[in-house]
């Protein structure tokens, strides 16, 4: 399998875990491919016109994305455990935790987008949204935290622990941590899982060669 990869995108780190948790990581050949939302590139937009990434090509040429579905694929996949279950209400709670922690990460990329734009060109009103949303988010976690502890390991808390990651990587200097003992908590133990630490963006960077360009050749590689 092919996967149109980045080694700081939250969403493609998603699929990661899930691939490092479902034993099929070694099964997919990881090619670099840059995106941004004002540009295209052309090697991912053979398999997905969105030009985003994750963007899944299987050996037998079907092309998935994004996240949540090249995730359900993986965890089809294989025998052990599944990471969102198929029935029952383990299953609905599992797809709300997603939902969250994705939909986060969603609001933290526009917010960033937002934040990256040039001094006066920046909204303060959309600001200020992003900003209230965010925090709204984090302090619903905070408080309901405790029952995902309690839910078997799943896709839920593979979107609220690179909600957190994408957090320490991008807005460093938004201290989310603070008030939040619990999340922290959580997000420390989350953190020592070996599909957690091998997909860290900082790891994940030295995987494939770097290509800054927006439109070269991919480089494939696989993650062993
Ligand atoms: N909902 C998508 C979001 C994917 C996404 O936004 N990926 C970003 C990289 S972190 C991207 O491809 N951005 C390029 C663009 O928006 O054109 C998913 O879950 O896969």
């Amino acid at each position: 399998m092919k996967l149109h990869w980045g080694p700081n995108s939250p969403f493609v780190r998603k699929v990661m875990i899930t691939a490092h948790e479902t034993g099929i990581a070694g099964r997919i050949t990881l090619v670099r491919s840059p995106v941004a939302m004002n540009k295209t590139n052309v090697h991912v937009m053979v398999d997905n016109p969105l030009s985003k990434i994750p963007t899944l090509v299987t050996d037998e040429g079907q092309v998935f994305y994004d996240s949540d579905v090249i995730c359900e694929y993986l965890d089809s996949l294989h025998t052990g455990a599944r990471l969102i279950p198929l029935a029952g209400v383990t299953r609905w709670e599992v797809l709300r935790w997603n939902a969250l922690g994705s939909g986060m990460l969603d609001a933290l990329v526009l917010w960033r987008d937002e934040r990256m734009r040039p001094e006066g060109h920046q909204s303060v009103e959309t600001l200020l949204a992003y900003q209230q949303k965010s925090s709204a988010t984090l302090e619903r976690v905070e408080n309901e935290i405790a029952a995902l502890e309690g839910l078997p390991f799943s896709l839920g808390h593979i979107a609220i622990g690179c909600m957190f990651g994408y957090l320490d990587l991008r807005f460093a200097d938004v201290d989310w941590r603070d008030g939040r003992s619990a999340s922290a908590r959580w997000f420390d133990t989350f953190r020592t899982r070996p599909s957690a630490q091998c997909t860290e963006p900082s790891v994940a960077d030295k995987l494939v060669p770097s290509d800054p360009s927006i439109q070269t050749a991919a480089h494939p590689a696989t993650l062993k």
